[in-house]
């Protein structure tokens, strides 16, 4: 399927969700050590998960635990006792965390100043999360599922990326099939002006940026803030373009079976 259409599938799923995991807060401090998730792209309860750290423009990084992956599902296990995911770890706090709704309210009340979260819109949420996931059915069944057979990293790749974008989210699927851990950057919008597409938005707004701090760095380091970005110190690589980045990732990391 061309980027495009995919994209504008993933466009149509983000309206299930009303956008969310798309605006981030400006000002939180990040945390000494990075999280880390134990995640699976494709399930609907880790996408709730992954809302909130872009929200909170919190970094994770990601372990992807895809069904049938071999490379982090063992440790998942060690660490946590069972095969569930979201599962997430705050070596800050030694938190080790199940169940979504635990842990976006335990981000929310150690990283957003102490305010609490209600868990009764929580099933609503999950509903609409699940609406979403539908429609990253594709030929073969749900991208970000399931492991293809890969090659594993020497070490963790970065990517630029908010939840809600419908160009990076085939790149994270594709890095959960592939089980490729990475440090997740979240870019989440920091204001109006981080709307719109990013030619049409540094010709019309220019100046100073009231932004996030990854949209920043972006800006400063590449001269253009857009997303997916990919950064792979193993083979020097640093690219744009959700369609490059796929490719590039199958080439260096997808097994073929003869
Ligand atoms: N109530 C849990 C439900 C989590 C859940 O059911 N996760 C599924 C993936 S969507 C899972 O861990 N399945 C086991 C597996 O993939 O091995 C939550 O909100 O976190």
């Amino acid at each position: 399927m061309s980027t495009q259409i995919d994209a504008l599938i993933n466009l149509f799923a983000g309206t299930a969700r009303l956008w969310r995991g798309t605006l981030a807060h400006r000002h939180t401090e990040p945390p000494a050590k990075m999280l880390k998730l134990y995640d699976i792209e494709a399930c609907s309860y880790c996408r709730l998960v992954r809302e909130t750290l872009t929200e909170l423009d919190l970094d994770a990084m990601i372990l992807p635990c895809p069904k049938n992956g071999t490379r982090f599902r063992g440790e998942a296990r060690a660490v946590g006792g069972k095969t569930q995911f979201p599962l997430l770890v705050d070596d800050n706090t030694g938190t080790v965390l199940y169940e979504s709704a635990d842990i976006i309210d335990y981000l929310h009340r150690r990283y957003a100043r102490g305010k609490r979260r209600s868990a009764l819109l929580h099933p609503l949420a999950v509903l609409s999360s699940q609406a979403a996931s539908v429609l990253m059915i594709r030929a073969g069944g749900f991208t970000g599922m399931r492991a293809l057979p890969s090659r594993a990293p020497a070490q963790p790749l970065e990517l630029f990326s908010f939840e809600a974008s419908p160009f990076s989210k085939p790149v994270r699927a594709r890095m959960c099939e592939l089980e490729l851990p990475y440090r997740l950057r979240n870019t989440g919008k920091g204001g109006w002006k981080d709307f719109g597409p990013p030619g049409f938005r540094d010709t019309l707004f220019k100046g100073e940026m009231r932004t996030t701090r990854n949209r920043r760095w972006l800006a400063d380091n590449t001269g253009q803030v857009q997303v997916p970005y990919l950064i792979d110190d193993n083979t020097g690589t640093a690219m744009y373009e959700s369609g490059d980045i796929l490719k590039y990732l199958d080439r260096t990391y997808l097994l073929h079976k003869d």
